[in-house]
């Protein structure tokens, strides 16, 4: 029996068993299945679930790491209210009860006195309970439902609805060509990575447009490695190229394309030697890729949702990368960028849910934050306000005043000048945070409600490859923590929402949202390991044709109608005009802050601010070390290791240099989330793109300096 555990083999002699489970220390479209082996009660070892089609037994190493997350000393194990100062730490435990009643009665008490629009509910990264909370804020009556997709993916989002109106997947698994551009699945969404290496074994071409050296620049036929935030010039670039050579595809363009004149004659100034200059990358390999793109068939383009739109450009370099698409005819063929529906959970799959009937019409009876600020975003992105605004609503109360902010996952790191945000949490009437770990924003919560990892609960998942999974909770949540869909409905009850979804149970609502997919919850749980979906929707294939795209002039927009309703706007030009972050901001000197500081280029073995409380991940390698280029570390006299500074407009932080060609000259790179070095710290909170209000945490100036040779200021 001994031997028998201690091998950690599973059955009844070792009293190991083998739960059927999901991680989610990473992002929704990945989720990798987990086999937990639980011995009476623990989780003692996890493995990758084989049967699982999306991450084929694999983990990566956070997902090994799991226990250190689930079993992490910083978990919250109880409701607690504040008793200290705000961010003093200290906290007594109460019950659920208590907790609830005080939610309940502060959360009315502002409604009654300023209007529901002064609460406001956030959700941090975690998405799989974001449905309810969407329905909840919605039916509490305030317009004020935000998430971290404000820094993350409803840019991209917004920039599809401007130019095709639809949300497209690139189809690589039949594309003679991809086309990775500011992506690098191998350290971000590892299962891409695997089916790319495939295809390429198979003899499918890669052009990576990133500016820097990463394992899929490595593999790629030709690496455009162009300077931080000069993504719109290289695109412009390319289509000059194709126009000029006569290399797009005439009759999409003819039919289904609007403004492709204006576009033409904007687009005859980027010759490649000007996107040479203005991006760093050779004429000739712009040539090339051009001439690449042009001409394999079909072709498939794949773009983050982040890094693209992490610059005060963002939007309109964006759209300019996306028209290569149209350009090239090919949008919506098979090998090309496929519209696909939206899936469940921020998942692109052919699976129905009732996702969308669940979390319902955000309430927008009063103007959400930041909507005079930013109109389009409130135009195309029906479901949240954008949150980057949130501090200055509390700290400046105009045009309203925010009280209070019910968070779940909120951290303050996530914001451009996160200081300023802890300010707004320090203010704010009341904050409450559910959370997993006593995290540094926890400590300037009013109270915290804890919440369980994916290892506690029981969640319903739909991959990609239109599979669904009932994950089974591994082990009883720890302490007395729940899971967040719980809380949700629980609060629904106690601000005495009368809501007929919020008013289900937890598994009734699970039961709910599966409908469509044709099968029941019970029946799922019945496949331990998941199954595929029984009701797929099938693809039309260019029904556009038919029905045109969903855009005011109903084509493809080179000239958006929707941007040209705001011209006189700084920044919301019709065409995808190239301005560099110095345009957009004039007042940044490159004289005082010579080198662009990028943050945030993911790490295999970190996401944002989770993993650093994980000992085996810090310990993969030194989480201090800032990328700088020979070139620039020699101009300033700097040997591997060395403690330096980084100073923006904004402040200074200290790292160690680590030299690499990795990069490239004249820019830092930083990863961000991390206590110890918190790069948003230096962002300026108004150094956002004018159109979707993203910070631009990719090209932000600064300067570096060796330690103890600081300037004097
Ligand atoms: N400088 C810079 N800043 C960036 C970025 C960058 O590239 N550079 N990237 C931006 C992007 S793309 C993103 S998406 C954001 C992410 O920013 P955040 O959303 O702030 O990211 P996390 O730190 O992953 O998650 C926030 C909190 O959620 C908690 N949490 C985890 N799981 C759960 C759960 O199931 N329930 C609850 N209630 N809480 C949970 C975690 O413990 C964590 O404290 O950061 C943005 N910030
Ligand atoms: N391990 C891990 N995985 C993650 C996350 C994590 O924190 N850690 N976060 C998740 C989240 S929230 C997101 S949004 C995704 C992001 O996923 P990715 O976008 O794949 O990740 P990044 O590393 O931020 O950016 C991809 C590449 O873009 C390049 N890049 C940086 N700036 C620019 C630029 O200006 N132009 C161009 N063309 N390329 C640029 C970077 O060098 C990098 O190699 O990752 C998700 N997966
Ligand atoms: S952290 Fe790793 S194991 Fe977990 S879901 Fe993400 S990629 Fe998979
Ligand atoms: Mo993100």
């Amino acid at each position: 029996m001994m031997n028998a555990a201690k091998g950690k083999i599973p059955g009844p002699q070792g009293g190991i068993e083998i739960k059927k489970t999901i991680c989610s220390i990473c992002n929704p479209d990945s989720h990798c299945g987990v086999d937990a082996y639980v011995k009476d009660g623990k989780i003692i070892k996890v493995e990758g679930t084989r049967a699982n089609p999306h991450s084929g037994g694999i983990l990566c190493p956070k997902g090994a790491a799991q226990r250190q997350y689930v079993y992490n000393k910083d978990r919250l194990m109880y409701p607690m209210r504040r008793v200290g100062e705000r961010g003093s730490g200290e906290f007594e435990r109460i019950s659920w009860e208590e907790a609830y009643e005080i939610i309940g009665e502060r959360l009315k008490g502002y409604k009654d006195k300023d209007g529901a629009q002064s609460v406001c509910f956030f959700s941090g990264f975690a998405k799989w309970y974001r449905m309810g909370l969407m329905r909840l804020a919605s039916a509490f009556g305030t317009p004020n439902y935000g998430t971290e997709s404000s820094t993350c993916f409803r840019a991209t989002q917004l920039c599809w609805k401007l130019v095709f109106g639809a949300g497209t997947q690139p189809d690589f698994e039949n594309a003679g060509l991809l086309v990775l551009w500011s992506k690098n699945p191998a350290y971000s969404q590892f299962y891409q990575s695997r089916l790319i290496f495939d295809r390429l074994e198979q003899g499918m071409k890669m052009i990576v447009v990133d500016p820097r050296n990463t394992p899929m620049t490595e593999k790629a036929d030709i690496h455009l490695k162009l300077r931080p935030g000069t993504d719109g010039a290289l695109a412009l670039s390319i289509a000059h190229v194709m126009i000029r050579d006569q290399l797009y595809d005439r009759e999409f363009v003819e039919q289904y394309t609007w403004g492709f004149e204006e576009y033409k004659d904007y687009v005859r100034e980027f010759t490649p030697q000007r996107g040479e200059a203005l991006t760093g990358v050779p004429a000739e390999l712009i040539v090339k890729a051009a001439h690449m793109y042009a001409s394999v068939k079909p072709a498939a383009m794949m773009v983050s949702a982040s890094p693209v739109v992490h610059h005060v450009n963002g939007v309109q370099n964006y759209r300019a990368v996306m028209m290569l698409i149209g350009l090239t005819g090919n949008f919506d063929i098979k090998g090309g960028n496929v519209v696909t529906p939206y899936g469940y959970c921020y998942s692109s799959s052919f699976v129905k849910t009732n996702e969308r009937t669940f979390e319902g019409e955000r309430y927008d009876g009063i103007k959400g934050i930041g909507e005079e600020e930013f109109p389009v975003w409130f135009r195309l992105i029906r479901d949240e306000v954008q949150a980057v605004r949130i501090p200055d609503y509390v700290l400046k109360r105009e045009p309203y005043g925010l009280n209070a902010i019910v968070g779940f996952g909120l951290n303050h790191r996530m914001w451009p000048d996160s200081n300023y945000m802890l300010e707004a949490l320090k203010k704010v009437g009341f904050f409450v945070n559910t959370e997993l770990f006593m995290t540094p924003t926890c400590r300037y919560a009013d109270l915290l409600l804890p919440a369980c990892s994916s290892m506690e609960r029981r969640e319903i998942k739909v991959y990609n490859e239109n599979y669904l999974i009932c994950s089974e909770a591994a082990i009883e949540p720890l302490g007395e923590s729940r899971n967040d869909m719980e809380i949700i409905l629980e609060l629904a009850k106690v601000l005495g929402l009368d809501d007929e979804m919020l008013g289900m149970t937890y598994d009734e609502c699970m039961d709910f949202l599966l409908r469509p997919a044709g099968v029941s919850l019970e029946e799922l749980k019945k496949h331990r390991e998941g199954m595929y979906a029984p009701v797929i929707c099938p693809h039309e294939e260019q029904a556009y044709k038919k029905k045109g795209f969903r855009t005011p002039s109903g084509k493809m927009e080179f000239f958006s109608q929707v941007l040209s309703d705001y011209k006189g706007r700084e920044g919301y030009d019709p065409l995808p005009v190239y301005r560099t972050p110095y345009e957009v901001y004039p007042h940044l000197s490159p004289a005082e802050y010579p080198l662009i500081l990028s943050s945030g280029c993911r790490k295999p073995q970190l996401v944002h601010t989770r993993c650093y409380r994980m000992p085996w991940l810090t310990g993969l390698e030194d989480t201090s070390l800032a990328d700088i280029h020979p070139e620039d570390a020699g101009g300033l006299g700097l040997a591997q290791g060395d403690e330096i500074r980084i100073s923006t407009p904004k402040g200074s932080l200290e790292a160690h240099a680590n030299i690499t060609r990795a990069g490239q000259k004249g820019v830092v790179f930083l990863y961000h989330g991390d206590p110890q070095r918190d790069p948003n710290e230096l962002m300026d909170k108004d150094y956002l793109d004018p159109i979707s209000g993203f910070p631009g945490y990719k090209s932000f100036v600064c300067r570096v300096e060796k330690k103890g040779e600081e300037s004097y200021e």
